[in-house]
């Protein structure tokens, strides 16, 4: 759930990249990084191994317009993806505004993308589920292997969900989900500050 600081006058928002091992959780937010100019962002920290696999999360604090004279910051995280680190992504996911559901689009990911994303379900237990926004990314639409966009959506079950496509190694589709997220989120936050205003 966002926080608000009264003092700052500052709302964070927290967002974050799921989704298995190798998808292209941790390509995003890098790309993000080296794209967002110096002054609207913060540094990026990253806990990986020796192979460059996330250890623990990438970490990306952006700023994000204002609503009502507030500051909007995006606290962007990527969880690691592989299965053993499930206790590291339940903490991650700890107050969880949004989530990138990154699925790796080749045919013989598809068991991961599921495995995951029923992790994921379970790891959110226990969470308003209500309040958090989710939106798929399929990933690696380049690569010869990539099973067709439905399908992904289908063996998934996220029909209700927003779906974007992605090259998240080439930068495309990056920028466009991260868009749709956090106007999910700030969306709410606008709904929840008119109700706070009597204005709702
Ligand atoms: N071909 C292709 N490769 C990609 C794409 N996106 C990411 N990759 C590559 O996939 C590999 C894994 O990317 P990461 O971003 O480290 O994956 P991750 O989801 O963070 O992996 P974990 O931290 O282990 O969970 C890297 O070699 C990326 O360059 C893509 O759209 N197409
Ligand atoms: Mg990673």
């Amino acid at each position: 759930m966002a926080t608000v600081s009264y003092s700052a006058k500052e709302i964070d928002c927290k967002i974050v990249y799921a989704g298995p091992g190798l998808s292209g959780k941790t390509t995003n937010v890098k790309y993000i990084h080296g794209q967002v100019a110096t002054g609207s962002r913060g540094k990026l920290i990253s806990l990986a191994a020796g192979n460059d696999r996330t250890l623990f999360f990438d970490f990306l604090p952006l700023d994000s317009g204002e609503i009502n004279g507030f500051k909007i910051r995006l606290h962007l995280y990527s969880v690691p993806g592989q299965a053993m680190y499930s206790d590291s992504r339940r903490l991650i996911l700890q107050g969880v505004d949004g989530i990138v559901f990154v699925a790796d689009s080749q045919e013989s990911r598809m068991d991961a993308n599921i495995a995951s994303l029923r992790d994921l379900k379970e790891n959110l237990r226990g969470q308003r589920r209500k309040g958090v926004s989710l939106v798929l990314q399929c990933n690696k639409r380049d690569l010869h292997d990539a099973i067709p966009v439905p399908e992904i959506v289908s063996q998934l079950g996220l029909s209700r969900v927003a779906c974007l496509e992605a090259v998240a190694s080439e930068g495309k589709g990056v920028f466009e989900t991260l868009r749709r997220v956090s106007r999910m989120v700030i969306g709410r936050l606008h709904r929840q500050f008119e109700i706070l205003e009597g204005r709702a």
